[in-house]
């Protein structure tokens, strides 16, 4: 079934392949990765859509020597595949395995890392930069969907490379979509210049210009003869102005499914100098009916049944945080008009799909631009609004400035709803949300919550929406313990946190959805005769001295329990309250992630690893009571 992909082991096996054997190559690389990623699940439909445009790239281009740096990096399995990775390919995104994004140290061709949006421009042109300084003369080239077109770091990266004008192609895999259909100005644009009619009639009369300008069809393709055509007929027929106006030169539109105008495209650029932008047109899921007629379920999808595209919904009591923080926002929104939502082109991802079909003018999709969202919703704020942003903690590290600056320092009513905080699994070190505590415990005016059931997601919200303030709630991706929601929602005094089982020997004070573990916990000492008192926090900021100031002379052991960085986290926050309170008798221990980036894996072996369990914390409170120390 893979008679010629089992033939490829690095991109010299690929160049070795005679040009018409390719496409076939493209037929077995899908269906291995259909194969494959039904069992290990992972981000299906980009790579689907970029199998031909990888070829092209790897066969014109000399991989490690020429960079190729992939932008998100999760349409990176078929750069793997024929860069040595086929046969770990079945371990991707699992404890120990390949990872579903470039790492540099997986392979030398992993030229950067990524797995946030947006960077593979700048990253790209610092590293044609450092050529030319170092006197090299390999090519770099950038790959960046549509979708991460809009963030605006990849505008500022086309920016300096047109003022800088060495050496860079910039390939746009364009198809129309991000996770959801792609919005804005750009995308507008892009989208015309695929369907337009007119345009398509323009490129016809070019090729018309074409044959004027090589009478002989010395170059056959209107994209041969694009290089040597004079500029002022390439504007009068080709929109792509808005690269032009950065300074880089326009090539395409480009089917990226027919690889021999892929192949003859690239050759030509190859030996192009300047900053050139190819665009290349795909289809998201292409060769996968199930991917192609719904690409926005299986950009990134669990593992799934390949006759059906069924995946098999995850069992348990609980339901997704996500889930219960939409349908809360729903009901608040419906009391509250100046209630509006932003999303930064994670609509699905955040849950607020339903929100933008029962109130489509309260809701933004501002594409992958979190720092505009968040000064966006500043100013909204600063009409009157009630904006919620809700963006994956991950994410929000990008707006960090923007939190303080537009929405912080001027105590705007800004709710932020940071969603996959803490250990997120398969997706790795650039997707664990586990540094917002640290990051925003030291906002002045920011309320900071984190709720550990589905109860208090919904207090939470409510009383987020109702402080004239910034506030934040950060909820993990695991699913909550299924409370019923029995009552209608309650505020919460600010800064309240909850006794959740009372006792003496020892104080477990939790944060978030880890309560349950410090709960078992409990149960687990109980056996052994020693009580542990369990407090739910509820807030990172502003925390409650008093209950925990009681808690700890009472029981003069106390153990932080956080799914966040201890560095700077909440048990740090903690332990610099009580220092200040002049609470100095205790023996305290702080649990949470080590000063280490946390690598992909299954998120309960991943917690049991860093002592985030029952046991394992129920053994850490044992090992500090007087008399074991
Ligand atoms: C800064 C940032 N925001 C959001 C995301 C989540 N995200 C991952 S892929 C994606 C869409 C990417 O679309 P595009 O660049 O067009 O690539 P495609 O999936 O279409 O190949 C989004 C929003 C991210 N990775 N980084």
């Amino acid at each position: 079934m893979c008679d010629i992909l089992n033939t490829i082991n690095c991109p010299q096996d690929l160049k070795e392949l005679p040009r018409e054997r390719l496409q076939d190559l493209a037929a077995e690389i899908r269906e291995f990765l259909i194969q494959s990623v039904s069992q290990t699940g992972g981000h299906l439909a980009p790579n689907l859509g970029i199998v031909e445009l990888t070829l092209a790239l790897h066969r014109v281009y000399d991989s490690p020597r020429d960079k190729i740096v992939w932008d998100v990096g999760h349409q990176c399995y078929v750069h793997k595949l024929i860069t040595g990775r086929r046969d770990r390919f079945g371990t991707l995104r699992q404890t120990g395995g390949i990872s579903g994004f470039p790492k540099r140290d997986e392979s030398e061709h992993d030229s950067f890392g990524a797995g946030h949006g947006s960077t593979s421009i700048s990253a790209a042109l610092g590293m044609a930069v450092a050529r030319d300084r170092q006197g090299g003369s390999n090519r770099v080239i950038a790959v960046i969907g549509d979708g991460a077109m809009t963030g605006g770091l990849a505008m500022e990266g086309l920016n300096q490379a047109g003022h800088i004008g060495t050496d860079l192609t910039v390939v746009l895999n364009d198809n129309g979509m991000s996770i959801s259909p792609n919005v804005g100005g750009v995308a507008r644009s892009l989208h015309r210049l695929r369907y337009d009619r007119g345009y398509r009639r323009a490129k016809e009369h070019l090729k018309g210009l074409v044959t004027q300008y090589d009478p002989l069809g010395v170059g056959s393709t209107v994209l041969e003869v694009l290089g040597r055509v004079k500029d002022g007929a390439r504007h009068l027929v080709l929109p792509g102005t808005l690269f032009e106006a950065f300074g880089l030169d326009y090539i395409g539109p480009v089917d990226g499914h027919d690889i021999e105008e892929l192949l003859r495209t690239f050759e030509l650029v190859h030996d192009l100098p300047g900053p050139i932008l190819v665009h290349v047109h795909t289809e998201k899921g292409k060769g996968y009916r199930p991917a192609e007629s719904n690409a926005e379920r299986f950009h990134g999808v669990q593992p799934f049944d390949v006759e059906t595209g069924e995946t098999v919904p995850p069992s348990g009591p609980g339901r997704p945080y996500t889930e219960i923080f939409a349908e809360a926002l729903i009901e608040l929104a419906a009391e509250d008009e100046r209630i509006v939502a932003i999303t930064a082109a994670m609509g699905p991802g955040t849950g607020l799909m339903g929100f933008a079909e029962a109130y489509p003018d309260r809701f933004f999709d501002v594409g992958m631009a979190e720092q505009h969202a968040v000064t966006f919703a500043a100013g909204l704020a600063a009409a009157g609004l009630r904006p919620v942003v809700a963006i994956y903690s991950t994410f929000l590290q990008r707006a960090y400035d923007e939190v303080i600056h537009d929405v912080c320092l001027q105590g705007l009513p800004v709710t932020f709803c940071l969603d996959r905080a803490g250990i997120v699994g398969a997706d790795g070190p650039t997707h664990h949300g586990v540094y917002d505590l640290s990051y925003m415990r030291h906002f002045p005016e920011l309320v900071l919550m984190a709720p550990s059931d589905d109860l208090e997601m919904r207090d939470m919200l409510m009383t987020a929406l109702r402080h004239d303030g910034p506030a934040a709630i950060r909820y993990p991706r695991s699913a909550s313990p299924g409370v019923p929601i029995d009552r209608p929602m309650q505020l919460l005094p600010i800064g309240s946190a909850r006794v959740a089982r009372e006792g003496r020997d020892c104080t477990l004070l939790s944060i978030g959805g880890l309560l349950q573990e410090a709960l078992g916990a409990a149960e687990i000492l109980g056996k052994q005769e020693i009580q542990a008192e369990v407090i739910d926090a509820r807030f990172a900021k502003p925390l409650d001295l008093n209950t925990i100031r009681e808690s700890v002379l009472k029981t003069g052991v106390l153990v932080t329990v956080e799914e966040n960085a201890l560095q700077g986290g909440f048990g740090s926050g903690v332990l610099e309250m009580l220092e200040s309170a002049h609470v100095s008798k205790l023996v305290a221990h702080r649990l949470g992630l080590p000063d280490i980036f946390v690598e992909h894996g299954d998120t309960a072996s991943l917690r049991r690893r860093f002592g985030l369990d029952a046991a394992s914390i129920a053994d850490v409170a044992l090992a500090h009571l007087p008399g074991r120390l």
